[in-house]
């Protein structure tokens, strides 16, 4: 199946039985959460990306939000990113990302929650807030640490939240490149155990796979806030 965007007035790519689906975007952080999620668990699975700025009908349809990620098998649908991964998770049980401890697992949701207040936050105003970038990611820090099982927070196998939080991380230092401001980067040593977190996550074979590289992010990110993304940027076909 082509990776590129399905848009506006496209014919809707039939589905098959049994074979589960994911609407996503190639660039997006929340559609990433799932991708990675699904990588990790070796669930098999197709992609259809969607031009999120010309929305086919049949999309809408599927999520009146317009919003990807969105999982489809036969008749089911699951849209919201912590939603997909929660729901993967439980139905494909091997691999288990959730923890069995009832308040860990509440915590991993208070950390998505925290973690999604940073990621809707308009990324120009993270760059003038850097402040705000820091005590967010010294919050993280200390989580991380308190816990003390690491390298993840899922503790010597990542959890759901590790997943999540991915997609945030990696992204921070597309600002310094888009403002060419140095000053905008974060300095690594001021939070060592998100380094050493960042380490072995990187040796997953899920972010391995999975990745742009952040320069090719910040390429994807300029037109996206000039209002011109090219969602099939970087494809050959
Ligand atoms: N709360 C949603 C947010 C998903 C989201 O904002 N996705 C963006 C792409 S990165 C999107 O689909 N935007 C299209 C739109 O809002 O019209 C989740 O966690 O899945």
């Amino acid at each position: 199946m082509s990776q590129k965007a399905y848009s506006q007035g496209s014919t809707f790519p039939a589905t098959k039985p049994g074979v589960l689906r994911i609407y996503s975007m190639r660039f997006c952080p929340y559609a990433e959460r799932t991708r990675l999620v699904l990588s990790h668990k070796n669930i098999p699975h197709e992609i259809v990306n969607i031009n999120l700025k010309s929305k086919p009908d049949w999309f809408l349809a599927l999520n009146p939000l317009g919003q990807v990620p969105v999982l489809q098998i036969d008749d089911k649908i699951v849209p919201e990113s912590t939603a997909t991964c929660d729901w993967l998770d439980d139905v494909y049980p091997e691999n288990r990302l959730q923890p069995a401890d009832p308040y860990r697992r509440a915590w991993d949701r208070v950390y998505a929650s925290y973690n999604g207040s940073l990621l809707s936050n308009d990324p120009f105003e993270l760059h003038t807030n850097l402040e705000g970038v820091k005590k967010h990611l010294q919050f993280f820090e200390d989580k991380l640490r308190a816990r003390g099982d690491g390298p993840f927070f899922g503790g010597s196998k990542p959890c759901i939240f590790d997943f999540m939080f991915w997609p945030t991380f990696v992204r921070l230092p597309i600002i310094a490149i888009i403002k060419e401001n140095p000053a905008a980067n974060i300095d690594e040593n001021e939070f060592p155990t998100l380094e050493t977190w960042a380490k072995a996550m990187k040796e997953l074979p899920a972010i391995k796979d999975d990745a742009f590289d952040v320069e090719r992010h910040a390429i994807f990110f300029r037109g996206h806030v000039k209002g011109t993304p090219d969602y099939d940027m970087f494809l050959d076909e």
